[in-house]
């Protein structure tokens, strides 16, 4: 349907260099475009993967390019009420995100993440799920965790799964795409810059189901207000898991326990303590989405909890780096929002020095500084939010705030300011966006930093 037609791609990022290869494999006619004047055309075309070839084009988008265009695709960075894009839309071109052009390619069946916080781990969890279950050839982790549905794609086959993190910048422009299986874990403010209401937020969240039915699944969370809510009006038939109350239908903490009921039979299917190694309420939770989902997806539960024992945290996610000195170390770069970060605090069971700050999403950080719960002994300030947050610190008594503006600095005064016995945990509450091209990027130079430091 795209062969032979003018696709013009915004976005040279690796989104918009998986859709390129999948245009190329299409037959389209391909300009690869990006606003940023700081890249050559030389650089974005570097990027393309052997043997796809696009018209590339960096600064100003030239108005023949633009009027000439026949579908545009965006990567999920790519707001979609620039006027560029109003004005393709006003013109009656085909606007694509690249979620949608690759489900259009997509030959198996597919489980879709979202929610505000957790995605990562529940994707990569029910990612190894259904690899356990179908072998690593037939299972596929796609998405918003770093790697692009566009690329993967062509790899799928009837009998295989796409396992899919989606963020609300990508549901924001799905058309068709359809899961089998969808879960909403949580949704708390975020990216309010971008979508700039909570009601459109929520939208972009749920959209996930939208072309669900009956015969699919939507697992949601019974404890998150908006989440419970699109329950009783969602296409897909919906499935709860709670961490706060028993539920007549669903799975559900009881103790340290998760239990699954459905129709009155009740199974208890293993301990929150003892048979897994993520910590936190939050992590039951991710826990129980998965288990639900990967049942939505016909995966017998031997496997699901075979898999759950071994499954260790993911990346940037309250990792543990090392001690040094007495000083325990951990890494939280995905606590890229409050809510998140509040996680990451919680965790926490020694005074902290806690890294806070980056790029504005326009975020309120209130619950976040009430949850320190007196644990944090220096906040540690940097970044575009960094007098916001101290403005909040001190108006909640918070006094022990230090600003700093390079990590280099700042990494430097966190080792000074700790003391044997003490935690420093970069938990930012904001994106890394400005300073760094993304979380995983501030993460890892957090642990770089951190490996560098003598040895007792
Ligand atoms: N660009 C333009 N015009 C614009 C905006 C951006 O040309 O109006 C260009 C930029 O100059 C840049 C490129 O677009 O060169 C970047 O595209 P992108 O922001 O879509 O980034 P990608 O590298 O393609 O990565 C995207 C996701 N990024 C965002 O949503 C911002 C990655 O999520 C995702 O892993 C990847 O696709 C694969 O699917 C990152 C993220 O921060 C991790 N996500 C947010 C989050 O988790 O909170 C939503």
């Amino acid at each position: 349907m795209l062969e032979g037609k003018k696709c013009l791609i915004i976005g040279s990022g690796i989104s918009g260099v998986g859709a390129a290869k999948l245009l190329a494999h299409f037959g389209a006619e391909i300009t690869l475009y990006d606003s940023n004047e700081k890249l050559s055309p030389e650089e974005v075309a570097g990027r393309l993967p052997e043997g796809v070839k696009a018209n590339c084009i960096t600064g100003a988008l030239p108005e023949e390019v633009e009027k000439e265009t026949q579908a545009l695709i965006l990567s999920p960075g790519v707001p979609t009420d620039i006027p560029l894009v109003i004005r393709m839309r006003e013109r009656g071109v085909q606007v694509l995100g690249e979620i949608e052009l690759a489900f259009l390619a997509e030959q198996g069946t597919v489980a879709a993440v979202t929610g505000t916080n957790g995605k990562t781990t529940t994707t990569t969890l029910l990612g190894e799920i259904m690899k356990a279950y179908l072998g690593e050839d037939r299972a596929f982790v796609v998405g918003n965790i770093g790697n692009p549905y566009t690329l993967e794609v062509l790899k799928t086959k009837p009998d295989s799964v796409t396992v899919g993190e989606l963020s609300s910048f990508q549901l924001e422009t799905i058309e068709t795409f359809r899961p089998h299986v969808s879960s909403i874990l949580n949704i708390t403010p975020d990216h309010l810059n971008r979508h700039h209401t909570m009601e459109a937020y929520v939208a972009a969240k749920e959209a996930v189901a939208k072309n669900q039915t009956k015969s699919d699944v939507c697992v949601l969370n019974y404890e998150n207000e908006y989440t419970k809510d699109f329950g009783t009006r969602c296409p897909a038939r919906v499935v709860y898991f709670s961490s706060a109350r028993e539920l007549e239908e669903g799975y559900f903490l009881r103790g340290t326990r998760i239990i699954r009921r459905f129709g009155g039979a009740e199974s208890d299917l293993m301990d929150i303590k003892t048979d897994m190694n993520l910590v936190g309420i939050h992590n039951a939770e991710n826990v129980m989405a998965a288990i639900a989902m990967a049942e939505g997806m016909g995966v017998p539960m031997e496997v699901i909890l075979c898999v759950i024992k071994e499954f260790k945290a993911v990346e940037h996610r309250i990792e543990y780096v090392a001690t040094k000195h007495g000083v325990v170390y951990y890494n939280d770069s995905k606590g890229t929002n409050p809510d998140a970060a509040i996680q990451g605090i919680k965790a926490m069971d020694r005074p902290t020095i806690l890294i806070g700050g980056g790029y504005d999403k326009q975020n309120t950080y209130d619950e976040w500084i009430e949850s320190f719960d007196g644990k944090v002994k220096w906040l540690v300030l940097i970044g575009q939010t960094r007098e916001k947050i101290a403005e909040c610190a001190r108006a909640h008594g918070i006094t022990q705030i230090k600003f700093v503006d390079t990590y280099d600095e700042c990494l430097k005064l966190c080792t000074a300011l700790a003391e044997p016995g003490d935690a420093v945990l970069l938990s930012p509450a904001c994106a890394s966006w400005g300073m760094f091209p993304n979380y995983e990027t501030r993460g890892r130079m957090f642990k770089d930093y951190v490996n560098s430091l003598p040895n007792d």
